[in-house]
């Protein structure tokens, strides 16, 4: 039941001294770490984590930007974590965000949006395996989740 997504906590996170309270709004919702690591991208990663975007326009902005400085990557699992993750993230335009969101309490430009989180449960599973090796990702068990689970 238990669903897992990648989140990038991108360049400008880190620099602005918001990882902290960026991970917290992801564990505040009861999201589960279940894998992190302080890396730096490089283009290889970022052509394939960014496949979909590579022929765009913005992708050399995006991803010297996201080459530039340390990442934080994360793997968070919990019920329905993808589309969780992407709710708690807020629109991909800060300030089309809601208020109460991520991006919306704590962004303004597009290009420096703090977050990167999976769209589906189909690209969670593409972009984990990017980030991480099958012994990175803990399977661990709580006394008690956020959400019912079967006895
Ligand atoms: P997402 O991060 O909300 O999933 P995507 O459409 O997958 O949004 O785009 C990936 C990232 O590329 C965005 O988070 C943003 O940083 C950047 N991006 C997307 N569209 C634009 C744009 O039109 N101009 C500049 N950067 C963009
Ligand atoms: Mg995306």
């Amino acid at each position: 039941m238990s669903e897992r997504s990648l989140v990038l906590l991108k360049p400008d996170a880190l620099q602005r001294g918001l990882a902290g309270r960026i991970i917290s709004r992801l564990e505040d919702r009861g999201l589960k770490i279940v894998g992190m690591k302080l890396m730096q991208m490089d283009m290889p990663t970022a052509q394939r984590h960014y496949a979909e975007h590579v022929e765009k326009p913005f992708f050399a902005g995006l991803s010297s930007f996201m080459m530039s400085r340390p990442i934080v990557a994360m793997a968070v699992e919990g019920k329905s974590a993808v589309e969780v993750v992407r709710k708690t993230m807020g629109a991909t335009n800060p300030q089309n965000a809601e208020p109460g969101t991520i991006r919306g309490d704590l962004a303004v430009d597009i290009g420096r949006n703090l977050i990167h989180g999976s769209d589906s449960p189909e690209s969670a599973e593409r972009e984990l395996a990017i980030f991480f090796a099958d012994g990175d990702l803990l399977d661990y068990d709580r006394e008690i989740e956020p959400w019912v689970t079967e006895s």
